[in-house]
């Protein structure tokens, strides 16, 4: 089953906005198989976000995604990775549409909430960076023939 990986950044944390983010992705019918609260160090922050590293904002992101708690989680289900990155909405969240989490909660692309996997192969890479393999449950919901055919 395809998975993608979630962060709750410092700001979604700092609003108390983890229950109503947690939410959206759980009565969309995705399964969360894993789940932690964590202060982020400099350098998993910097692998996090190696593609960015010659970018004039990188110093500022890294600042930002260590300097308090964030939420990092797996989520599972059929189309993960594309769907939850439209839960989220555009990385603007002044272009993000209503409805979507950054449309609904945000106002500046520094401050967007929460991080998604752009692609499947990076979230595999993300999972791995992020978790080891014993912190992730396998397990399959009671719901799933409610949710698929
Ligand atoms: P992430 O899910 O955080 O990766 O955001 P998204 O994939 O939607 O957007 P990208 B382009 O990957 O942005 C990564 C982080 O960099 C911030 N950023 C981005 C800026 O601060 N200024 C910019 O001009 C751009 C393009 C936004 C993202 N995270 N935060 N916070
Ligand atoms: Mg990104």
């Amino acid at each position: 089953m395809e998975r993608t990986f979630l962060a709750i950044k410092p700001d979604g944390v700092q609003r108390g906005l983890v229950g109503e983010i947690i939410r959206r992705f759980e009565t969309k019918g995705f399964t969360l198989v894993g789940l932690k609260l964590m202060n982020v160090s400099k350098e998993l922050a910097e692998k996090h976000y190696d593609v960015h590293k010659e970018r004039p904002f990188f110093p500022g992101l890294i600042q930002f995604i260590t300097s308090g708690p964030v939420v990092a989680m797996v989520w599972e289900g059929d189309g993960v990775v594309a769907s939850a990155r439209k839960i989220i909405g555009a990385t603007n969240p002044l272009s993000a549409e209503p409805g979507t989490i950054r449309g609904d909660f945000g106002v500046t692309v520094g401050r967007n909430l929460i991080h998604g996997s752009d692609a499947i192969e990076t979230a595999q890479t993300e999972i791995k960076l992020w978790f080891k393999e014993e912190e992730l449950a396998s397990w399959q919901p009671t719901l799933t023939p409610w949710l698929y055919e």
